[in-house]
């Protein structure tokens, strides 16, 4: 069929403007704030009054986001003071103390462990065989004793470095503490030398029928980075890669096992190979490896990564799942999150900005909101070559007194 001019003009006059976008209707800003039904928001008035929404025709991103808040009240809402501790775990000059493990009370006493080295950092631009690379490198895991809580008595090393060549011949560092059965298990974060950029870091464990040990090391690493990144060149740069692989394809970090559901919970910190940055800082994220033993072995969840901000390890078990402090890095840092399962967790409440590194006293653990955080350890940074251990106290905000107001007009949660 022989198609005439003109009907192939008309033809491509339609086609072109069948192709063109609908031009933007014009809208005012009050037409584009029409609360969606569609969204599924349609809120009752003790809401609006809640938060002081006047038009629930006209409602903000803002306002939306809030009304799909999960049910809010400021029980897990509140602030942390930290203090110097006495005795041998003051600060000393020359000596690296930090990233304190979990408190547990035996025979009347506090037992804590933590990394120990001594001397400055130097960083990875000398003699990495001999320097010291981080404040952590060539550490030790050393363990205190305290009556009160607050004068502390170095005991000795618990779990000291391996022999050359070993997985952990270079570091052990970054301990917690779990107790089970009868059994103290030391579980923690090695690095086997050279100690470059590159390096991978591991997690091994230890065990005692002791506090005070002597402890049995793991013959290898029970758990290990992703092997699924790829290098680019062999420059010492962690951040030129082919492949970035999983979220934890560099280091795995902050270990911490509870038990939990009769089984064990290891969580830790992942690190990844050409880590970036996003709007809340690094991109650190936390897994879940879960076993049937203590010792393992430990089996990555599949739903790893379990959160997308964070940085050292901070969990408990709360109302029959367990509870996590994200602090440090990512858009979540400064967040207590809940899970009722270890592994889904919400965000209950953001709060001030944390103490690092802590470590829990479990023993106030009552399952009331926030008792978990009344007090324990944590660290501090004097200087970049130095870290000293202090003790962290933390209370819930049931009231709030505004800049410039007597106080009187307090306002205050009273559930
Ligand atoms: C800490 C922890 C790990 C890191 C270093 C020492 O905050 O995340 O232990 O390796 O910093």
């Amino acid at each position: 069929m022989k198609l005439k001019l003109t009907q192939i003009l008309v033809f491509c006059f339609f086609a072109f403007t069948a192709c063109q976008k609908p031009a933007e209707k014009e809208t005012t800003p009050t037409e584009t704030q029409t609360v969606s039904q569609e969204e599924g928001l349609n809120p009752m008035q003790e809401e609006l009054d809640f938060f002081g929404i006047t038009n629930k025709d006209h409602l903000s991103a803002a306002s939306k986001r809030a009304l799909k808040w999960p049910k809010l009240s400021n029980k897990w809402f509140g602030e942390f003071q930290v203090h110097d501790l006495k005795g041998d775990l003051a600060y000393e000059e020359g000596v690296v103390r930090r990233d304190p493990s979990a408190l547990i009370k035996v025979d009347g006493k506090y037992f804590v462990w933590y990394s120990k080295s001594v001397g400055k950092t130097d960083g990875f631009a000398g003699d990495i065989e001999n320097d010291k690379v981080f404040p952590w490198d060539r550490c030790d895991i050393w363990y205190a004793t305290s009556e009160d809580g607050w004068t502390w008595k170095e005991e000795g090393m618990a779990v000291g470095r391996g022999e050359k060549g070993a997985y952990d011949d270079r570091s052990v560092f970054t301990t917690e503490i779990m107790v089970h059965d009868g059994m103290y298990y030391l579980v923690y974060q090695t690095v086997s030398g050279p100690y470059n950029v590159r390096v991978k870091n591991q997690v091994g464990l230890a065990w005692s029928d002791s506090p005070r040990g002597p402890w049995t090391k793991s013959e290898a690493p029970i758990l290990s980075p992703a092997d699924n990144g790829v290098w680019k060149g062999t420059e010492q740069n962690r951040f030129m890669v082919e492949k970035k692989g999983d979220f934890d394809s560099h280091k795995v970090h902050d270990p911490c096992i509870i038990p939990y559901n009769g089984k064990f919970y290891l969580y830790y910190k992942g690190e990844q190979m050409g880590e970036e940055v996003t709007f809340g800082g690094r991109q650190i994220r936390h897994g879940v490896a879960i076993a049937d033993n203590p010792k393992g072995p430990y089996v990555k969840s599949p739903y790893n990564p379990i959160s997308n901000s964070g940085h050292e390890i901070c969990v408990w078990k709360q109302d029959g799942g367990i509870g996590a402090l994200i602090t440090t890095d990512g858009p979540e840092k400064n967040t207590v999150q809940l899970s009722p399962d270890g592994i889904n967790f919400e965000i209950v409440a953001s709060i001030p900005g944390a103490p690092h590194a802590i470590g829990l006293n479990r023993e106030l653990n009552t399952g009331e909101p926030f008792d978990i955080f009344g007090w324990g350890m944590t660290h501090q940074y004097m200087s970049y070559d130095y870290q000293y251990i202090r003790r962290f106290e933390g209370k819930r905000k049931t009231t709030h007194v505004g800049r410039g107001e007597s106080g009187s007009e307090k306002s205050s949660d009273e559930e």
